[in-house]
């Protein structure tokens, strides 16, 4: 015996699960605005002949089908279908869905378009994809009237993110998020990601940039979250986990392990920037700069200290501003502080430069306040007959609270900043011609990341 192309009991679930719906919504999902509501009996009447009178319609479903129709019309005594709630969730980008024109909701005007393609092949209408908009899609479309339509979000698994843990200091990976993250629906997306203590990140709503915080090496992840912009937000957001794993660099860690004089650092980078430019102290000459008697520095010299002074912020990953306001001039007392006990040093701070051929070595940084980890000023000085790396070698090593390494070891001089600017026991190089290493932000910024 053929089974009827649709069980009776069908029908009548849609009818119970509109009923059901009205108690429980409480008419807080209205889905029909109220111009819908003024339908126009005749449009009404004719999209439910072109159902009725269908031969694709079973004879024996025509009672049942009217009843069903007669619930889509809001001035119906069985409007309790059209406030059927739930949601129809699309799944993919192809998927013909019955909100036929695409307001996010299935409902009357959907059903008039529906009933004017019933019996045709026009597969926006063929739910099934048989190739017929039949009596089958008729039911699939009474099931889901006055649903809501959406779609969940779905987010591509991640690898594992390798990072080395030097190089990523200065070469970070750069992970463009959008390209893993796709929804059948095309709505705009918010992203967003956890926060790891272990990591620095810097995410633009799209590309994520990620770097080891600080000496910290190993496995973790990212916790990777993505949810719809209203009106459509889902009330869980997708998530998945990113894992990373940081690949320690042995001769970084020495590196560090050796130039890090017990975590002394910056708490703020100085607001004040000074390079006295008046003449330099000659030997012999007394502590007072007013008596000083060496010569100026050249406009080259004083040039070189500026360079210098803002390579700081390269070798910290940005911890000391990129366009720091740097004064200079002959204001003895940005210098001169003839009541402390030490009398060059610089009220908190402050950041001051001057030459002093006082000096036997090249140059000299006073970091203060000596007790405790926290630099609250510095001063450099350079003799004036001094090779440009002393100006790099004594802000850039000492100026972030860096002490000299004495190794011989396995990093190539170049790589060694932080080595005694010495020609006849490491660096040869003038530190001014080159970019800082990877290894030299590796430790400079993996300092300031512990603040
Ligand atoms: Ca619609
Ligand atoms: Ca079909």
């Amino acid at each position: 015996m053929k089974n009827p192309i649709i069980p009776r009991r069908t029908l009548l679930r849609v009818l119970a699960y509109g009923a059901t719906a009205l108690a429980t919504s409480c008419g807080s999902n209205a889905i029909l605005n109220p111009n819908e509501e003024e339908v126009e009996t005749d449009r009404f009447e004719q999209a439910k002949s072109l159902i009725l009178e269908n031969p694709l319609t079973p004879n024996s479903e025509k009672i049942n089908t009217a009843t069903v129709i007669d619930s889509f019309n809001p001035k119906s005594r069985n409007f309790a279908a059209k406030m059927a709630t739930g949601t129809y969730w699309v799944t993919s980008p192809n998927q013909t869905t019955p909100d036929f024109d695409g307001d996010r909701n299935i409902g009357f005007d959907d059903f008039l378009s529906f009933a004017r393609n019933y019996g045709s092949s026009n597969s926006s209408y063929d739910l099934n994809g048989n190739g017929l908009v039949d009596f089958a899609d008729f039911l699939t479309f009474a099931r889901v009237y006055g649903q809501n339509v959406n779609s969940v979000p779905s987010i591509d698994p991640f690898e594992t993110l390798d990072l080395e843990q030097v190089a990523a200091f200065t070469n970070p990976t750069v992970l463009d998020l959008e390209d893993c993250v796709s929804d059948p629906l095309g709505d705009d997306l918010i992203t967003s990601l956890s926060e790891n203590g272990n990591l620095v990140i810097v995410y633009d709503g799209s590309h994520l940039i990620v770097r080891p915080k600080g000496t910290f090496n190993g496995d973790t992840s990212l916790r990777f979250s993505v949810n719809k912009e209203a009106p459509y937000t889902l009330e869980d957001a997708v998530e998945e986990n990113i894992p990373i794993h940081v690949q320690r660099n042995k001769d970084g860690m020495d590196l560090y392990g050796e130039v890090n004089d017990r975590n002394r650092r910056w708490f703020q980078p100085p607001s004040e920037y000074y390079i006295y430019t008046g003449k330099a102290a000659a030997y012999r000459d007394p502590a007072d700069p007013k008596d000083w008697k060496g010569p100026e520095p050249t406009s080259e010299q004083v040039k070189w200290a500026k360079d210098a002074i803002r390579k700081m912020h390269d070798v910290t990953s940005g911890f000391f501003p990129a366009e720091p306001n740097i004064q200079t001039g002959k204001d003895i007392s940005k210098i001169w502080y003839p009541n402390k006990s030490l009398r060059y040093q610089p009220n908190d701070g402050m950041f001051v430069w001057f030459w002093d051929n006082r000096y036997g070595d090249e140059g000299g940084t006073g970091r203060y306040p000596q007790a405790g980890a926290e630099i609250k000023a510095v001063s450099i000085q350079t003799r004036t007959d001094a090779p440009r790396r002393a100006y790099d070698h004594e802000p850039i090593t000492h100026g972030i609270g860096l002490k000299d390494t004495n190794h011989n070891g396995p990093f190539r001089p170049d790589e060694v900043i932080f080595a005694q600017p010495r020609s006849d026991i490491h660096d040869t190089t003038d530190y001014g011609q080159r970019p800082i290493s990877p290894k030299e932000r590796f430790v400079g910024t993996a300092l300031y990341d512990l603040n």
